[in-house]
């Protein structure tokens, strides 16, 4: 669709302010919040990691198209999150200590929050103890991890391994994601479950909590 082209396009400019008025005209022709997520703002996205790849953009374009991503997102969240549900049960979420990607991470907590859990958000830069401290203390029943660099993806086997020091393993459930996970890493690690995008993540914290 034309509409979403331009938006996706928006984005790998950084033009946030075109971007949220390109998604709420997109939203303002009946086009369903998801598609305008796919097709839009991640297909544009897409492009921008790839083109990083290849050092054909730098960090301050990305920087742009993230914040871009974000504008669109703050107009987006209302219609991807349904208010008012009863709570499933808490989950804390959090990118890992080091990494300060957290685009991916608020994606799952809002399509979470929209299918009815309440969603503790420790944002990004987590320490493994602020992970579990705040599970324990809140009595959530789940803790989910994000990380976008192999640098940082390490860091979840500490929360997995601090849950079963203060015998916390089984009461807490533990899932991760990030582009650079998969689900060998995450039996290797000890983690309950993978997911690799945010609607697979809301089927699988849902299997997992039995919700
Ligand atoms: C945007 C971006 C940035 C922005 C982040 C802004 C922000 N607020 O998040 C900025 C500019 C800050 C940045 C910085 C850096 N970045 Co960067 N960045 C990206 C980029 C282009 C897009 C990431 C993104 O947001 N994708 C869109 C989201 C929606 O996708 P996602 O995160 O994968 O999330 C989805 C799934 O993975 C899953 N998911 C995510 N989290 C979770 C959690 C759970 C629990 C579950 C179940 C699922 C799940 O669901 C999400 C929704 O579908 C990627 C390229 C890429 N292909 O990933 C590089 C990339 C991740 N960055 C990279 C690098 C190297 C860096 C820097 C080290 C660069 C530098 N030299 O300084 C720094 C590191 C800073 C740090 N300490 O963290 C590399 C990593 C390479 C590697 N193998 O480790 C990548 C892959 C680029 C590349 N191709 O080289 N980056």
């Amino acid at each position: 669709m034309e509409i979403l082209k331009r938006t996706a396009d928006a984005l790998q400019q950084g033009e946030h302010q075109q971007v949220a008025t390109l998604v709420a005209e997109a939203l303002g022709a009946g086009i369903p919040a998801g598609d305008v997520l796919q097709q839009g703002l991640l297909a544009g996205m897409n492009v921008v990691g790839e083109q990083f790849r290849l050092r054909e953009i730098f960090l301050p374009d990305v920087l742009m198209a993230a914040k871009a991503m974000y504008a669109g997102l703050d107009v987006l969240k209302p219609h991807l999150a349904s208010e008012g549900v009863p709570s499933r049960g808490k989950i804390v979420i959090g990118t890992v200590k080091g990494d300060l990607h957290d685009i991916g991470k608020n994606l799952v907590g809002i399509m979470l929050k929209g299918a009815g859990f309440e969603v503790i958000d420790l944002g990004h830069d987590v320490a493994p103890e602020a992970f579990v401290d705040t599970a324990a203390r809140e009595g959530a029943t789940l803790i989910g991890m994000s990380a976008l660099l192999t640098t940082t993806m390490t860091r979840m086997r500490d929360v997995v391994q601090l849950l079963r020091e203060r015998g916390l393993s089984g009461k807490v459930r533990t899932i991760v994601g990030g582009a650079p996970v998969n689900a060998d890493f995450a039996r290797e690690i000890g983690a309950d479950d993978y997911a690799c995008d945010a609607a697979t993540a809301v089927d699988r914290v849902k299997a997992l909590l039995g919700a």
